[in-house]
């Protein structure tokens, strides 16, 4: 039995998540926790909101409210659809924190005292028009880099390079597309990352088998030019952590707070420490996951998100751990993922066009939603949602093959020997040959799952209930039953045990189907088939069972083209 730690990258507080921000980390991420859960190893999964940043501001006071009650508000929606998922975060916590805003202090004391934090007098852009500072992404013009032409000042979307507003040709402001805007000096607290830069690159080389996606875009800020700046950390914002020395003031710093995005990545520690306060634990509790000298050293750590977070998490976080010369955790395996697209375009959150969280749980079951986007999420290249597609691998993989299955199953014996599995018979050769293929397919599967090959495991899950389906077909137990009604009791017998062992099996990615069929076969042995033979021998003569409601139903032509045009325009 492992430890092992898992994050997923946090989503921003404002606003519904669309599915493709869904399956770059936390649905993933989920499905990842849930296996480890099931080969029974110790998890913590932790998740929460980022609630800091202009956007937050911005949004809450579009929604006219304060932006804590905003964010508050937000964080409940969130919970809610993460629930609807059925995402089993350990914790699901809160930047803003006071765990957050003390770590993110103390961390940011700690870089002071290992003389990687300087002042700098910054000039920072200024908009008459909006009548404030704009922050970094809310300047957008053209990437110095690729050419891009709706880069941010964070970063741009397009070659991902990390940038500075003042970096970014024919800048305007984001909120009102206003040109009037003026450099003024304000000073800031720089982390001096560049002097990190070794270390870090130490640190990549020393890694092993992460994906390639991870380890290029790391190296490429590592080594391409200009890639490991030193960077601001502080902000002129209201909202945020304010920038003090563990409570006390941070000299000629008043008024002002730290960057979300330094202090983003430490709320995955803060909010384990979150999560430790909930079940009213010590601080040992948590620490034994995130500090080397208090138990972390066999944890093992796993981190997911989306390409766009790949430079925060490879060098800028690393930089304030290692940085602060304190024993913390550090990843070990960073998971990261392409984007999905929507039916021939991006999804896009400020055009409102794709299938957002709530939106898609308000038509369909989330297990629906789980088993298309991680058996197509965009590991290798980025992958596009399209209805088609949608309804054709709802309705064959789950509906045709799974679902059939049961409902073929359950129904047959429930007529021929009752509600209660049946008695009698021996299998043969053709359930030997079975056990050996799902054997097979079922240690291609965990291989698969243990190295987070999403798409490659999904495959193999189909596979282990496409076999189901092909012996059924073969061993046909309603024409058996006509000449040797015990053949067939043996063959439902050992049906009926499958359902099980498929409800074990796919619960990873289909958690509310598989609970149901397990309740249906009145049984609560979730125990993993390490031996298949044995597994499929679990539910014994005379175990009673109930024949399920329908578990997958089909999507019909009329409601696809219903949503396709629904979801096409403005939310
Ligand atoms: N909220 C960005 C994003 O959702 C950001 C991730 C933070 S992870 C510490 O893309
Ligand atoms: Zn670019």
């Amino acid at each position: 039995m492992a430890r092992i730690l898992i994050t997923s990258a946090l989503p921003y507080i404002n606003g519904i998540k669309h599915l493709g921000n869904l399956v770059g980390s936390q649905l993933p991420a989920d499905l990842y926790a849930r296996y480890c859960r099931a080969r029974g190893h110790e998890v913590m999964f932790i998740c929460a909101t980022d609630e800091h940043g202009t956007p937050a501001e911005l949004a809450a006071a579009k929604a006219g409210e304060a932006v804590d009650a905003y964010c508050a508000r937000m964080h409940a929606v969130q919970t809610d659809l993460a629930r609807g998922f059925a995402l089993s975060f350990d914790h699901y916590g809160r930047s803003s924190s006071a765990r957050n805003h003390a770590l993110t202090q103390h961390l940011a004391a700690k870089l002071g005292e290992a003389g990687l934090i300087e002042e700098v007098a910054e000039k920072q852009v200024y908009s008459h028009t909006d009548g404030r500072f704009l922050p970094d992404r809310y300047i957008e013009g053209t990437c110095p880099n690729c050419g891009y032409e709706r880069a941010r000042g964070d970063q741009c979307e397009n070659c991902t390079k990390q940038l500075d507003p003042t970096d970014l040709i024919n800048p305007r402001s984001a909120i009102s597309g206003a040109t009037d805007l003026e450099v003024r000096e304000t000073r800031h607290l720089y982390l001096r990352q560049s002097k990190l830069r070794d270390t870090l690159d130490q640190w990549i080389d020393s890694q092993q088998g992460w994906p390639v996606l991870t380890t290029s875009i790391a190296k490429k800020w590592l080594h391409d030019g200009d890639g490991l700046q030193d960077r601001g950390i502080t902000r002129d914002l209201d909202w945020g952590v304010p920038v003090q020395f563990e409570g006390a003031p941070w000299q000629g710093m008043e008024g002002k707070v730290f960057y979300v995005w330094f202090d983003a990545p430490i709320e995955y520690i803060a909010a384990t420490a979150e999560w430790a306060d909930a079940q009213g634990l010590d601080d040992s509790a948590w620490r034994r996951w995130w500090r080397r000298d208090e138990g972390a050293e066999d944890v093992r750590y796993v981190q997911f998100m989306g390409k766009d977070n790949v430079p925060f998490h490879t060098l800028s976080f690393p930089a304030t751990l290692i940085g602060s010369a304190e024993p913390w955790k550090m990843v070990d395996y960073i998971k990261s993922f392409n984007y999905l697209n929507y039916d021939g375009g991006q999804f896009s959150t400020s055009l409102g066009r794709g299938v957002f969280m709530d939106q898609a749980l308000s038509i369909l079951p989330s297990d629906y939603w789980r088993w298309w986007l991680l058996s197509h999420a965009p590991e290798n290249s980025d992958s596009e949602f399209t209805w088609e597609n949608f309804q054709s691998s709802v309705n064959k993989d789950l509906a045709d093959v799974l679902g059939n299955l049961v409902s073929r199953v359950t129904k047959f014996c429930r007529s021929k020997f009752g509600e209660t599995v049946p008695t009698g018979g021996t299998t043969g050769a053709r359930e030997d040959q079975l056990i050996a293929d799902l054997t097979t397919r079922l240690r291609a599967y965990e291989t698969h799952m243990e190295a987070m090959e999403i798409r490659k495991s999904a495959g193999e899950l189909r596979a282990l209930w496409v076999l189901g389906n092909e012996y059924l077909q073969e061993a046909a137990p309603w024409s058996s039953f006509k000449s040797d009604p015990d053949l067939a009791a043996a063959q439902i017998r050992l049906a009926l045990n499958l359902i099980r062992f498929y409800a074990v099996v796919s619960q990873p990615f289909i958690p509310e189907a598989s609970a149901r069929i397990m309740a249906d076969m009145q049984s609560d042995n979730w125990s993993w088939p390490a031996d298949v033979a044995a597994a499929l021998d679990t539910l014994k003569p005379g175990h009673a069972f109930t024949v399920p409601e329908v578990l997958f139903a089909k999507i019909t032509d009329e409601q696809r083209a219903e949503w396709e045009a629904r979801f096409a325009g403005q939310r």
